[in-house]
């Protein structure tokens, strides 16, 4: 990887020296928060796509764990852009994350310092090259999304992505990229790592965010740019039948960015391959983030 600094702590780092005690607290209980953020080589250079929301979601993310971040919107930004610019990347993508270090062990978090810290490095697409274009195979995980009545889903935790690593290693010993979740009601969730659209009779569908889902940026995103072509977005409930029978699928996500699914179980979603209206969202979706739309300026924010 072509990058040798990360921001910890209030200070800029060697890659290597960003470490921390083997007795950290979020090591052993998962009481982290992070967030997935992409910065894109745009027309007008590099420019990070939905800054203020990504923190927005990133300071939220802490409540439910009394994680107050101890550094301001304008200090993480200032890190960021200063990281960006130092490494020389035009595009890459963004890893915030804040977190319980080291004091003493035991459950309560009481007094145990929050760490912060921002690593950025180039990322290209999140589930292959053919991926964008084909299509990927996907399977209904044998594990269920854990409901927002035990752990809250709007939060973006580190240590609930073990249900995220459960589901889509599974998959992938089967064979497939991907996974998708059902929550406890037995209804479609989202994917480990992204959220869903379902495309019918030229209509726009997505799990809605009572369904135990995290409340994705790209998912606003799509919606917003979906709605400004005309289409029609509705978010509701999704049975997993539903899915076999859709015209089409596909992922959303920071790092999934737009994604078709082709099969579901193995069940062809209609031609087996990227549908019609998915190929025009995502190519929009690709003209928006690199800077070829007018009118989405307050997505950016510039390096
Ligand atoms: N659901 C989950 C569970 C999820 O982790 C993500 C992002 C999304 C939906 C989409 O949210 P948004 O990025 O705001 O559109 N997953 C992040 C982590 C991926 C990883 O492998 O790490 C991401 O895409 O950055």
């Amino acid at each position: 990887m072509d990058v040798d600094t990360i921001w910890m702590d209030g200070e800029f780092l060697d890659w290597e020296d960003a470490q921390v005690h083997v007795l950290t607290h979020a090591l052993h209980y998962g009481t982290g928060v992070f967030e997935g953020v992409r910065c894109y080589d745009t027309e007008d250079g590099p420019a990070i796509f939905r800054w203020e929301d990504h923190l927005e979601r990133f300071y939220q993310s802490g409540k439910p764990y009394d994680i107050e971040i101890p550094f301001s919107p304008e200090e993480l930004t200032a890190a960021t852009m200063e990281l960006i610019d130092r490494q020389d990347l035009d595009s890459c993508y963004i890893r915030p994350i804040a977190f319980y270090g080291y004091d003493r062990l035991g459950l309560s978090p009481e007094g145990i310092p929050i760490q912060t810290a921002i690593a950025c490095w180039p990322w290209g697409t999140y589930l292959g090259e053919e991926a964008i274009t084909d299509g990927v195979d996907v399977m209904i995980s044998s594990w269920r999304k854990y409901a927002s009545s035990q752990i809250p889903t709007n939060a973006k935790t580190t240590g609930t992505y073990v249900n995220s690593v459960l589901a889509g290693e599974e998959a992938r010993r089967n064979g497939y990229t991907e996974a998708v979740v059902l929550n406890k009601e037995g209804n479609v969730a989202e994917g480990p790592g992204e959220n869903i659209f379902m495309v019918n009779d030229g209509e726009l569908y997505t799990t809605g965010l009572s369904e135990s889902i995290l409340d994705g940026i790209t998912r606003q995103s799509v919606i917003d740019i979906a709605e400004d072509l005309g289409y029609e977005v509705t978010e509701t409930s999704i049975s997993r039948g539903e899915l076999y029978t859709a015209d089409e699928l596909f992922f959303t996500g920071t790092a999934a960015e737009v994604t078709p699914i082709r099969s579901v179980d193995d069940n062809e979603i209609g031609e087996g391959t990227r549908g019609p209206v998915t190929e025009e969202l995502q190519q929009r979706f690709f003209d928006i983030v690199e800077g070829r739309v007018d009118g989405y300026d307050d997505w950016f924010t510039h390096v």
